[in-house]
């Protein structure tokens, strides 16, 4: 089948040209969708792409290293590595002073059209390292006022910063909260740094909630949008995170963000050295459902490193060291960055249009018949990633209401080099194993023929369509086929069996 829909690239033509272009590549159950969001926040989160899942598709945050130190310690960090509460494992690559934060925000702002959000996520915790913090937040709003501004902190020192934060326009603000009972806490925190004393035990972990809550109710109040990052320890706060969700509601917390915990003995963690592993997709999903009553979870995240450039999904930290910079600030591109939010919008006008059009199509699909879709993407919204370069597949949920994504399966690219690696499709097939069918725009014929024999139909005609329409397309034919008795009605809450095999597979929510 041959594209119906206008893909982002088409429009590039209307766009001013940037040396570098950065195109490329919900939350409520399918059948009940969440409500919509009133128009002031709808605005406020309509191109960042951890507040809004379909932003992610379309823009581009940046994480800048200024935050070396930090006022507590987790079990699962490591001070050589990126802040767990927002960074895969990996060590940051460059500190760097405010100055250079600012340097590298305005080149790569010169370079990436599709960058919104300049946020601060580490290494350590931003507010444990205020003047650097607010010397980058203050240097990065007076050089490119257009982008926003983001942060993301462990709470502790929260109180103590909300108004300042909140005077200088940072309108979102993510706090990791693992626990609201400090006999947990125990478990997660050896201790906090608090007024130059090290505070240990549950004691800690008292100071430490009651201060994240503080701060939280105090940026809530006046109007910024926190979003809570929670860590799933299996047998430590795993169901305790219900109750962490509730705590939350009270407090006006916008997204809650139910993430697994990475952990390996390399990363020289005391978790990763004493053995706590990280949840498996079935327990995560578990996790999520009982944290998702009344409040928007986010399942598009992809736990990125603190010194992090491009989509969410995408790592090019590595094109912006700061020996590869100009030696003079980039002239910025306002211009550029107005001109692609533009665009999007207009891309996403028709991807609306394509959604309505296939919901209609659906509509006559049973109620209560459900099934997964896994869509491979290089960004754009759009079904547009080959079978064997994906890094990762969105599973989406789809049924007759609509569809909602469910998580991030992130696998080793299967295709190295042209040729197929049989080894590697064993993990990827175990990570679909849950799905009915894989939208890719391309497959060969041998992983084609494995997918179809593990059950999973791959899918090639609705390459390079929207993603959700191209979903929901797809789901009206299989319902069809159900009808019919060609296929089979997928089991209720389907799990992906295979993936308790840990390290297959990292689920990210
Ligand atoms: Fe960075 Fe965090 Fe701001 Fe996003 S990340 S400070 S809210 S701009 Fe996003 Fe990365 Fe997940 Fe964080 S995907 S780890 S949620
Ligand atoms: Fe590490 Fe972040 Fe925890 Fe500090 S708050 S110990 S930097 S994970």
């Amino acid at each position: 089948m041959k594209a119906r829909f206008p893909i982002l690239s088409d429009l590039a033509g209307d766009l001013p040209r940037a040396a570098n272009c950065g195109f490329g590549g919900g939350c409520g159950d399918a059948e009940r969708p969440a409500p919509a969001l009133p128009a002031d926040v709808a605005a406020r989160v309509k191109n960042h792409p951890c507040y809004s899942q379909e932003a992610h598709h379309h823009f581009a945050r940046m994480h800048v290293a200024v935050a070396p130190a930090c006022n507590i310690q987790c079990h699962y960090c490591n001070r050589k590595y990126d802040c767990a509460n927002e960074s895969r494992p990996g060590v940051v690559s460059e500190r760097l002073t405010p100055e250079q934060a600012v340097r590298k925000v305005q080149a790569v702002a010169a370079e990436v059209p599709s960058l919104s959000v300049v946020g601060i996520a580490g290494p350590g915790d931003p507010l444990a390292n205020p003047e650097a913090t607010f010397a980058t937040l203050e240097g990065v709003k007076r050089a490119a006022p257009d982008l926003t501004l983001c942060l993301s902190t462990n709470g502790l020192a929260l109180p103590d910063h909300a108004d300042r934060l909140a005077d200088l326009g940072v309108g979102h603000v993510t706090v990791t909260v693992n626990m609201v009972d400090p006999v947990v806490g125990e478990r997660i925190y050896p201790w906090v740094n608090w007024k130059g004393r090290k505070v240990r035990g549950a004691e800690a972990s008292r100071l430490l909630s009651e201060r994240q809550l503080e701060g939280i109710a105090r940026l809530a109040a006046r109007g910024v949008l926190c979003k809570v990052n929670s860590v799933v320890i299996p047998g430590v706060n795993d169901t305790h995170l219900s109750e962490v969700g509730r705590r939350l509601r009270g407090l006006g917390v916008f997204l809650h963000n139910v993430m697994p915990l990475i952990s390996a003995p390399e990363h020289g963690t005391h978790y990763g050295l004493t053995g706590q592993r990280g949840p498996t997709t079935p327990e995560l999903e578990a996790v999520q459902r009982a944290c998702e009553v009344d409040v928007r979870l986010m399942r598009h995240c992809r736990q990125c490193r603190a010194d992090a450039v491009g989509r969410l999904g995408e790592d090019r930290s590595g094109e912006f060291t700061m020996a590869s910079l100009p030696p003079e600030p980039a002239q910025d591109a306002a211009q550029v960055r107005a001109a692609h939010r533009a665009a999007v919008d207009r891309v996403r006008e028709r991807q609306e249009a394509a959604k309505r059009e296939a919901l209609r199509a659906v509509g006559g699909a049973p109620e209560g018949l459900r099934a997964r879709v896994a869509v491979a993407t290089r960004g754009e919204g759009l079904v547009n990633e080959h079978f064997g370069h994906a890094r990762e597949f969105l599973v989406y949920e789809v049924a007759a209401a609509g569809s909602r994504l469910l998580g991030i399966r992130k696998v080793e690219r299967f295709c190295q080099g042209g040729e197929g690696d049989e080894d590697a499709l064993a993990p990827v097939l175990r990570a679909l194993s849950d799905c009915q069918a894989v939208l890719v725009a391309k497959v060969g014929h041998c992983p084609k023929g494995q997918l179809a024999a593990a059950g999973v139909e791959p899918v090639v005609d609705l390459a390079h369509q929207p993603i959700e329409a191209a979903a929901l397309t797809w789901f009206a034919g299989f319902a069809a086929r159900v009808g019919r008795g060609e296929a089979a009605a997928p089991a209720l809450r389907a799990e992906p069996a295979a993936l308790a095999a840990e390290g297959d597979a990292v689920a990210v929510a």
